[in-house]
């Protein structure tokens, strides 16, 4: 008797963990497109605006994806813009190019965060108009309009409805086009570049071929884009937790957001061991208890 018991209470158990871990299963199927560890935010493909063409042009974005280690970042881009951008003389620096990346872990809207100089950016295209000197990633950032000096829209409400009126679907990568996440109206309020921030880390390119080895795919998504761009960084640049990362064109004829997280790195710095046995070592000599368990919570 007592041991059908055992066994039946062992028994719910096992289903009780394999629902968890099954709703654990398929709330990640939902909040990302995962495949071979790279976490991947597939545009529309005809939401690219390249002068009176709508889809497929040289402005199109095809998708974004992201893959961790424990201490690096890689970032790749599937577009038809190349990273010298596209060559027009009316345009600031003689083209119009890829705005900066940016990262938002604040878990508010994107001028929210920009107002309070919490966003993290990437410049990743070293011929465009961004208000910092060179590639790299930086922290502290604020963002600043660019379109209005490269041909561009003056709000993503004008860019949905000339994309939509031509018979394209615009979007946002992971965000509908119209998500409150960014400011829909308003004059010159698309903020695509960054205006200032600290430098905290360089970006090391990557070819094709190193992107291919590292499992990344775009072609399973039928996001065939004729330029595809990789970059890594390291993690200890950036915060851990969730995001909302973007980027737009100069011109924001298209954009893409993607939410993901990242876990915290082993490049974060610790704490040496050596150093919290002496620290412990020193705090119960002098005697003082509480400030030892303080200690102990933190490391745990
Ligand atoms: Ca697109
Ligand atoms: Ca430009
Ligand atoms: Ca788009």
């Amino acid at each position: 008797m007592k041991s059908i018991a055992k066994n039946s209470i062992h028994w719910t158990y096992s289903v009780a963990i394999f629902c968890a871990l099954f709703a654990i299963q398929q709330q990640k199927a939902t909040a990302a497109t995962l495949s071979n560890g790279w976490n991947y935010a597939i545009d529309s493909f005809n939401d690219g605006v390249t002068g009176p063409q709508i889809g497929g042009g040289e402005f199109e974005f095809y998708g974004i994806a992201i893959k961790e280690t424990s201490d690096t970042a890689f970032i790749a881009i599937n577009s038809n813009l190349s990273l010298a951008g596209y060559a027009d003389p009316l345009a600031q620096r003689g083209n119009i190019n890829y705005g900066d990346l940016f990262f938002n872990f604040s878990g508010q809207n994107f001028n929210t965060a920009n107002a309070s100089g919490s966003l993290f950016g990437i410049r990743f295209a070293a011929g465009n108009d961004s208000g910092v000197a060179t590639t790299g990633v930086y922290r502290d950032v604020t963002a600043k309009n660019v379109t209005q000096t490269n041909s561009g829209f003056s709000n993503l409400n004008q860019f949905n409805t000339v994309v939509a009126s031509q018979g394209g679907t615009p979007s946002m990568g992971d965000l509908a086009a119209t998500d409150p996440y960014f400011q829909q109206t308003g004059n010159s309020t698309i903020l695509n570049s960054i205006a200032t921030g600290t430098k905290v880390g360089e970006i090391n390119f990557l070819t094709p071929a190193t992107l291919s080895v590292l499992g990344l795919n775009f072609a399973q998504f039928n996001a065939v884009g004729s330029q595809t761009i990789g970059f890594s960084f390291n993690k200890s640049s950036m915060p851990s937790g969730n995001y909302i990362a973007n980027f737009f064109a100069e011109c924001a004829n298209d954009a893409i957001a993607i939410k993901g997280s990242f876990e915290k790195g082993s490049a974060e710095p610790v704490p040496e061991p050596a150093t919290i046995f002496g620290t412990l070592v020193g705090l119960s000599f002098l005697g003082i208890g509480a400030a030892t368990r303080k200690i102990k919570r933190k490391i745990s």
